[in-house]
């Protein structure tokens, strides 16, 4: 392979088409604190994601961070070891315990099954994670918050667009955190939202995101400078322009994978989408142990071939020396993500990746499969 294939690569339109954006903010002189290219951008997402309210952020971390502080969690909550470490260190960051929960061995997400068996007088919330941008299992997590009086906030980071079966699922549970960095679908460069219910719920993350001012002498709370700059919120106003077709693209990618790999012995890939609206953000794949070399023989060979897979999630957040030592860290406590962290590998999917490209993959993957067999 000549140039290094990345698990990601971001979609950019033109230069050509920045220019007229990028005068705009050259004539008015608004650089940041919420002007009309933040504010055009936080109508055009609720338009197109089908939420009521959204705030902009610099990035999801900041926003998790700030979610957490909006809803006044505090205590412990209950959460996933197989995600980003941005979603357990917005734990950290407010003081609050991280208590990890298994993982459901087809969806990869938070088990609902597991969850009662964590919750205490100190747990005070439930933070899920839609991992690669399938949907949790929204309905059976929200009975639970209900039953103990939790909140939920989502980390969906992953979940641009993606819909359930009653619509967004970004209008599930109390908030939801989505980011816009530039591995993901939509990108700013940097950025992030939290998705949120109500004006009066958006007013308090508006204010957190702006040091807590209220206006020019009122400050309420001890808030962060997390607010979207106009450059960021200029680029995503193009990008949404090519969303649908960058969406499109991936959906098409995903499709080849599962076909060139559906025959290949050892090589799981996870349930499709089915009839919900999905955004095809990561290309996991788990390597069984009937597959003749291992996880890491494969992400090995494949990058010294020039393709770089990545493990998200491995190591799993619960095994970073900040988390270990939390009782529910423990490997006992979580055998699926345990497992699981051991044989994904998440291969590249983004819109400009050739058709060729990914029939070299799977058929390196294949070949890797039958030369080792033969032996
Ligand atoms: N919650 C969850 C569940 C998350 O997955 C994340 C972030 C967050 C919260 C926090 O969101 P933010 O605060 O970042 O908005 C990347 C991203 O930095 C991170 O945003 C993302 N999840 C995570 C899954 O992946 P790295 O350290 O693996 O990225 P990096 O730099 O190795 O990039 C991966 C590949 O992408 C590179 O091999 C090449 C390509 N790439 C990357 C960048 C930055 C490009 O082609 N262009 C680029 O500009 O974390």
């Amino acid at each position: 392979m000549s140039k290094p294939i990345y698990v990601t690569q971001p979609y950019l339109p033109s230069l050509e088409e920045l220019i007229p954006y990028l005068e705009t903010i050259w004539n008015n002189k608004i650089l940041t604190n919420c002007g009309p290219f933040h504010q055009q951008l936080e109508k055009a997402l609720c338009k197109y994601l089908g939420v009521e309210h959204i705030a902009l952020f610099t990035n999801a971390t900041i926003a998790l961070i700030t979610a957490l502080q909006a809803l006044r969690i505090t205590g412990e909550v209950i959460t996933t070891p197989y995600s980003f470490v941005a979603t357990s260190h917005s734990l950290l960051w407010n003081g609050i315990k991280p208590v990890f929960v298994d993982i459901d061995p087809n969806t990869l997400n938070l088990d609902p099954k597991k969850i009662e068996a964590a919750i205490t007088t100190q747990t005070t919330a439930i933070m899920p994670v839609h991992c690669y941008g399938h949907p949790c299992d929204v309905d059976a997590i929200q009975k639970i918050a209900d039953n103990y009086n939790l909140k939920v906030i989502y980390d969906a980071a992953h979940a641009f667009g993606v819909q359930c079966h009653c619509g967004s699922i970004l209008n599930h549970g109390d908030l939801s955190v989505l980011s816009f960095h530039a591995t993901k679908v939509f990108n700013t460069f940097e950025g992030g939202a939290i998705v949120c219910p109500d004006a009066k719920t958006k007013l308090r993350i508006d204010q957190l995101k702006n040091f807590g001012f209220v206006d020019e002498t009122i400050v309420v709370a001890p808030g962060i400078n997390g607010k979207m700059s106009e450059f960021n919120a200029a680029l995503g106003l193009l990008q949404l322009k090519y969303v649908d077709q960058a969406l499109a693209r991936r959906k098409e990618i995903d499709t080849t994978y599962r076909k060139c790999l559906k025959n290949i012995k050892g090589i799981r890939c996870l349930n499709d989408a089915g009839e919900k609206i999905a955004n095809y953000s990561f290309f996991p794949i788990l390597v069984e142990a009937d597959y003749p070399i291992s996880r890491d023989d494969l992400y090995n060979k494949l990058k010294s071939s020039g393709i770089h897979p990545r493990r998200y999630f491995y190591p799993l957040i619960s095994e970073f020396p900040m988390y270990r030592g939390l009782p529910s860290a423990h490997s006992d406590n979580l055998p699926v993500a345990t497992a699981v962290a051991q044989q994904v590998l998440c291969l590249p999917i983004y819109p400009d990746l050739d058709r060729a490209v990914v029939h070299e993959i799977t058929c390196f993957i294949s070949t890797q499969s039958m030369c080792l067999q033969s032996k």
